[in-house]
């Protein structure tokens, strides 16, 4: 297995705009943006990686509604933390679409696994319910985590994968969630918000939004020659491993249109299970 990934090497958004590895869109309207953060700036994480060895407090898988496992970063986790983690959610009693559970981390790196139920695009949009079923997620996780005295908390790409929410929509629903979160002051005692991807399409997505919910101060922007002699080694060594902002907007080349996705789903589940391969084999190729 691989090495865990400790918290301390985990950039925070204030490094990434420092190097300039995410910066505001051009074009965009200043105007329209919430107030920038240096607070919530080092608290936002955004990186590309197995969640199942983030050493952090707390993991969020993306689950369903038995708790009792599946495919996808749901199977991932469950492997990696052993069958006590199977038992324990057995003890649940299912949970909601739209809301999460909580349980120990058993032999994963993370301390806690908040499994939360993400909406299954195809069905909950015809409803008009996917945005608030998956904000619902997200904000639950967020609860969890502070009503246990969690530190750290990593988002999976919730419903992004089987479930087929688009990337692009998803994280402009997290992101908003959790800057409304923070803005109502529930999230203080949280040192640190990490939203991890597994692919690029969904690592690119948060890239090109989070400076619409998260925008930089002036001076994480300015890559002045003073701002770079203020990055430490640590943060070299850390800006040595990110990947560039993307330069167009993100598009999701993988996953199948809405139309495609409930053809197949509704004829055939095994076609959407394959779907997730692809996507762990895209962080694979990619980081090997
Ligand atoms: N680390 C981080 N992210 C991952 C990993 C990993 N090891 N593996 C996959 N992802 P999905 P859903 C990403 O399909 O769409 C399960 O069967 C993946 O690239 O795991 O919410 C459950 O039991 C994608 O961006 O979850 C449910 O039945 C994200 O995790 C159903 O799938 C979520 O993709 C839930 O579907």
């Amino acid at each position: 297995m691989a090495d865990p990934l400790p918290l301390s090497e985990i950039p925070t958004l204030s490094l990434l705009y420092k190097l300039n590895h995410i910066s505001l869109p051009e074009n965009i309207d200043v105007s329209s943006l919430p107030p920038p953060s240096i607070e919530f700036n080092d608290k936002i994480s955004v990186i590309r990686h197995d969640i199942t060895l983030l050493e952090v407090d707390s993991i969020v898988n993306a689950a369903n509604e038995s708790l009792l496992g599946g495919g996808g970063v749901d199977g991932a986790i469950h492997r990696a933390a052993g069958p006590n983690l199977f038992d324990e959610c057995n003890t649940l009693g299912g949970c909601a679409t739209g809301s999460a559970k909580i349980t120990d981390g058993y032999r994963l790196p993370a301390k806690k696994v908040i499994h939360a139920v993400g909406p299954k695009y195809w069905l909950t949009r015809a409803q008009g319910r996917h945005s608030e079923l998956l904000s619902g997620c997200y904000r639950r996780s967020l609860e969890l985590a502070v009503e246990n005295g969690l530190k750290s908390i990593a988002f999976s790409a919730l419903s992004t994968g089987i479930y087929a929410y688009p990337s692009v929509e998803a994280s402009m629903v997290a992101l908003d969630t959790v800057r409304k979160f923070l803005d109502e002051g529930k999230g203080d005692t949280l040192d640190r918000i990490i939203f991890c991807n597994f692919m690029k399409k969904d690592e690119d997505a948060y890239f090109t939004n989070i400076p619409k919910f998260f925008p930089p101060v002036i001076a994480e922007s300015e890559n002045t020659e003073d701002n770079v002699e203020e990055v430490s080694t640590n943060e070299v060594d850390l800006a040595a491993m990110l990947p560039d902002a993307p330069k167009t907007d993100p598009v999701s080349p993988g996953q199948p249109s809405l139309k495609r996705r409930k053809t197949k789903t509704e004829g055939d589940e095994e076609v959407t299970v394959e779907d997730e391969h692809a996507g762990s084999e895209d962080l694979t190729k990619a980081d090997k």
